[in-house]
């Protein structure tokens, strides 16, 4: 379906609609019953770190190493890619993707150890075939999907140890998967069946998802799937054999006489039983958003509360944190939950986090905004251990988005963590966690 990543973060800040990324494409051709598009996409980042994990120093999650708390790194790649359709008649078509992602790493490797200096391969990324039959697409193989807004269900592919570039993350495909889409107008309805990779922890979900475009007002979603664990017991810390997930959501939701409102809720919880434990988790979050068209740099206001749950006893057999599954990245926070606690400390499970936004647009290619994240832990654990205190940290941050042109989107941004009570007692340390960042992503 589509991919975002990075890109997506400034079309998103203009206010385009996601599938803006369509106009992108490349190098188009058209051969009788054949056409298709060959795409290029490079991504490069610069990234600088200091008092990392707030003066503890970078933890190399392989070597247990401490490495230090100034880190810096850099990171690049790129992913071309091509698509085909064949008609074989005016209502049925052939269809056939594939992409590579060649990936680096370079310095100190990221502040959260996941990669180092070394780390980056070549991999293919999106590797599928179907065909297209009216209203009805079928497509099978290594692809991208996604549901919503990518609160549970959007990137399949962990970017870390050999892959390279944990922060930009170009790799989202789902493998092994099969996805057939009816999309009749308004309405649009999936059954799916992905696999993950191996970093993410190996497992497979199948389910069905429902979108219905309700007078261009709101956006009313629904989703349930099973989990199936495909890897070794016990890979990752949470178990998730068995696990059922229920969603619903309203999205883009517009307040009648309050045009410049917008509204989002999701909420979503974890039920079912497998690997021993009974699975009883639950996340959510509300969003509003506020344009002020009139004003001179066109600011929106915005605020969010998330809720992730965790666990209050991690020795019964009840598996209360939520697990995020295959979360995605649509744009800042949305949902890598602050650019340095949501990379590097906390993934969206046993987490509270409210989040104010301002976004003012200085011309019709720059975006300058900022967004503070207030972070409770939900429970009071933090990776296995005990604290005595929910209050976990504040994040900050102040960014500026370039683009100069459809194709190309850049970003600056610093952002700082404060540690509060949590964090404090975690990493026996009490300094500003900072990375200031540069990017770029170029697609033709
Ligand atoms: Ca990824
Ligand atoms: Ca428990």
């Amino acid at each position: 379906m589509v991919s975002m990543m990075r890109l997506s973060r400034t079309l998103l800040a203009f206010g385009l609609p996601l599938t803006t990324q369509a106009v992108l494409a490349g190098y188009t051709f058209e051969d009788g019953n054949l056409k298709g598009e060959a795409n290029l996409t490079a991504g490069g980042a610069i990234l600088s770190t200091r008092q990392v994990n707030f003066g503890a120093g970078r933890i190399d999650l392989r070597s247990r190493r401490n490495d230090g708390t100034k880190i810096d790194w850099q990171e690049f790649y790129l992913k071309p890619g091509v698509k085909l359709e064949y008609a074989l008649q005016p209502d049925f078509s052939l269809l056939a993707g594939g992409s590579l992602v060649a990936a680096t790493t370079l310095g100190d490797g990221d502040a959260g150890g996941f990669t180092r200096r070394s780390d980056g391969e070549v991999s293919t990324e999106e590797f599928y075939g179907g065909f297209r039959a009216g209203e009805w697409t079928f497509t099978a193989g290594r692809q991208n999907y996604m549901i919503g807004t990518g609160f549970i269900v959007m990137d399949g592919d962990l970017d870390q140890f050999k892959d390279g570039a944990y922060w930009l993350a170009p790799r989202t495909a789902f493998k092994e998967s099969a996805l057939l889409a009816w999309d009749h107008g308004a309405l649009k309805t999936q059954a799916f069946s992905l696999r993950t990779d191996g970093d993410l922890g190996d497992f497979r979900m199948t389910g069905a998802n429902l979108d219905y475009n309700l007078a261009d007002q709101v956006t009313l979603g629904a989703m349930a799937m099973k989990v199936n664990a495909l890897g070794p017991k016990g890979a990752t810390p949470l178990r998730r054999d068995g696990m059922q997930v229920y969603n619903v959501r309203a999205l883009n939701a517009k307040v009648p006489g309050v045009p410049a409102l917008t509204l989002n809720a999701e909420y979503a919880v974890e039920r079912g039983h497998g690997e021993g434990v009974d699975y009883d988790a639950e996340a959510w979050y509300a969003q509003a958003d506020y344009a002020f068209e009139n004003v001179p740099l066109t600011p929106i206001i915005g605020y969010r509360y998330t809720h992730f749950s965790g666990d209050d006893n991690l020795a019964d057999n009840r598996q209360a944190s939520w697990d995020p599954l295959s979360k995605g990245y649509v744009d800042w926070g949305t949902w890598l939950v602050g650019d340095v606690v949501g990379n590097y400390l906390l993934f969206n499970s046993n987490e509270n986090v409210q989040q104010f936004s301002l976004k003012t647009h200085l011309n019709e290619t720059l975006t300058l905004g900022t967004i503070h994240y207030q972070f409770w832990l939900d429970e009071k654990n933090y990776m296995g251990a005990a604290v005595n205190d929910r209050r976990f940290a504040d994040e900050s941050v102040v960014f500026l988005d370039w683009a100069p042109s459809r194709a190309l989107v850049t970003s600056l941004s610093y952002n700082w963590v404060k540690p509060m009570a949590a964090a404090k007692q975690v990493f026996g340390d009490d300094q500003t966690f900072s990375a200031l960042e540069m990017s770029f992503t170029y697609r033709y």
